[in-house]
């Protein structure tokens, strides 16, 4: 007895059948969108996965997502392959700012759009994306420089710090170091006397903590990390140096995620600048808009806020990631 075609589609539901045909998404009048993320390396990112899973759902676009586990590379085989797909629009974070020039040119000659989500390209030629959207990171920078420079108000002589940086080459990483210093210059006795890459991650966090603690022990005052996870991570260090968190060492974050504002009702952080990895939704409406025929903002800017130690236990339970 031969099985129909029917019964097979019944027996395995219709729904990852109709997922893993080619060409099926669109004939139903689906939009396809392949999305390029970086990796896992974060809560955030962890976060904004969820986030564009989600609002494909919803939005009920055919999402072809892809986990390029940092690594440039495959962030660049997943654009070709979104390209030889013909999929209608690819949007991508990059995980470093350049080397970006000839893929994007290929995804222009085939005549699909892409959004840059999250993280900016340095690319000469800004018609290779139709818009970008996320974070100011240079502003998160100023807003950590600005909140350490009112709270250090009365304190007497140098100040200091130790710099965990992002993923090196990342737009984050380069633009957070740059609004941070671009505010803290203003007063000589703010100095950042050690910095390096954690890569945005707590275990790298932990280890490059580590490393400033032996170096420089009792003579930091100050911990500027680029994200969350590299704080959290540093917390644990500077604990199993002896040392106490958020007193012996006044530490400043950026993200904003849950594990920060545990980690600030545990009076274990300072504070964490607020930095949005729901772009999910926003990310979809631009796809459909594109689809439609309208013309994209160029630059879509996430509007966020800053959270000091003192308020996360009233903040905790409305925070969305
Ligand atoms: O801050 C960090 C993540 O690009 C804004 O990437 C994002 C950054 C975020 O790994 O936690």
């Amino acid at each position: 007895m031969t099985t129909s075609r029917r019964q097979v589609i019944a027996a395995l539901g219709a729904v990852p059948v109709v997922a893993a045909w080619p060409g099926l998404a669109r004939a139903q009048g689906k939009i396809v969108l392949g999305f390029s993320q970086i990796g896992a390396e974060s809560e955030w990112r962890t976060a904004n996965s969820e986030s564009i899973k989600s609002a494909a759902k919803e939005a009920g676009i055919e999402l072809k997502f892809s986990d390029a586990q940092q690594k440039q590379e495959n962030q660049i085989k997943a654009i070709r392959s979104f390209i030889a797909q013909k999929v209608d629009v690819i949007a991508f974070s990059p995980v470093v700012e350049s080397g970006w020039g000839t893929v994007l040119r290929e995804a222009k000659a085939a005549k699909i759009p892409v959004i840059l989500s999250d993280r900016a390209v340095n690319e000469k030629d800004d018609s290779l994306w139709v818009s970008f959207m996320g974070s100011d990171f240079v502003e998160e920078g100023r807003k950590a420089g600005r909140w350490l420079l009112e709270n250090m108000k009365g304190k007497t002589g140098d100040v200091n710090i130790v710099e965990l940086q992002g993923t090196v080459g990342s737009a984050p990483a380069i633009d957070r170091k740059k609004g941070f210093e671009e505010i803290i210059k203003a007063d000589p006795r703010f100095k950042i006397i050690r910095s390096q890459t954690g890569d945005f991650t707590r275990a790298k966090g932990k280890e490059v903590m580590e490393a400033f603690l032996k170096a420089e022990g009792k003579k930091i005052n100050v911990l500027y990390a680029h994200n969350d996870d590299m704080a959290i991570g540093a917390i644990q260090a500077i604990e199993e140096a002896g040392m106490k968190p958020a007193k012996d060492i006044t530490i400043i974050s950026i993200d904003a995620v849950k594990g920060a504002f545990e980690a600030m009702m545990a009076g274990k952080l300072n504070v964490s600048v607020e930095c949005s990895p729901l772009l999910g939704p926003q990310l979809m409406q631009a796809v459909k808009d594109l689809k439609a025929g309208k013309t994209l903002p160029r630059r879509i800017v996430t509007e966020e806020g800053i959270f000091p130690m003192e308020v996360a236990a009233k903040e905790f339970p409305k925070r969305k990631y």
